[in-house]
């Protein structure tokens, strides 16, 4: 086992031993990655959120626990910040605006290289949030695995698609909920 290996299993144990969790936040530029962070810090939709520049370090605190996000800038030219971010996290979220229909072929090759084919994201918990429900045209669960290949793709690790919307709220507790429960069945 690699040195590297070794500190990130050091850095679940103590996080879990003291109910805090580490998860990566992935998605493509504009998904809603820091507008659900602060609806999850404040309870209400902020549109004041200025593009991300490098990284967003956050913390949620949720249902017990101390959950640190990393909202790593989807942004193309910081997208090699993400490796820095990967070792010691208990499960990833990835946010998908789901009414950008053209970008979602793109979302899908994020998703399978920095979640999918990463070893250290390997056999996590990952929690899908199909974000800005509340757009006409917004693509649903149930299609969306489908066309994202989930069911194929995440046939080795516990998966979840939560229709959300960080504008109006709809499913991002459900959605959270959801994760912690995955992180209490780790624990246990
Ligand atoms: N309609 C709608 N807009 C949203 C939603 N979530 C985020 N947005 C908007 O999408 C834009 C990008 O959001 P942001 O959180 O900065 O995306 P990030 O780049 O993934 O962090 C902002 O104008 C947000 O107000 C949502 O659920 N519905
Ligand atoms: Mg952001």
């Amino acid at each position: 086992m690699s040195a590297f290996t070794s500190f990130s299993l050091w850095l679940k144990r103590k996080l879990k031993a003291e109910k805090r969790a580490k998860i990566l936040i992935v998605g493509l530029d504009s998904a809603g990655k820091t507008t659900l962070t602060k609806y999850m810090n404040t309870g209400r939709f902020q549109d004041d959120t200025a593009p991300t520049i490098g990284q967003n370090i956050d913390t949620i605190n949720f249902d017990g626990w101390d959950i640190t996000t990393v909202d790593v800038a989807g942004q193309q030219q910081f997208r090699f910040l993400w490796e820095v971010h990967y070792p010691g996290c208990s499960a990833a979220i990835f946010v998908i605006d789901s009414a950008d229909i053209e970008r979602l072929p793109e979302a899908r090759e994020i998703l399978q290289t920095h979640v999918f084919h990463n070893p250290h994201l390997a056999g996590i918990p990952t929690l899908i949030i199909a974000n800005k429900q509340d757009l006409p045209d917004a693509i649903q669960a149930p299609l969306l695995i489908q066309l994202l290949n989930l069911h194929l793709e995440m046939k080795d690790r516990t998966f979840a698609v939560f229709d959300c919307s960080a504008l109006n709220g709809r499913g991002v507790l459900e959605a959270f909920a959801w994760l912690v429960n995955q992180l209490e069945i780790q624990k246990a």
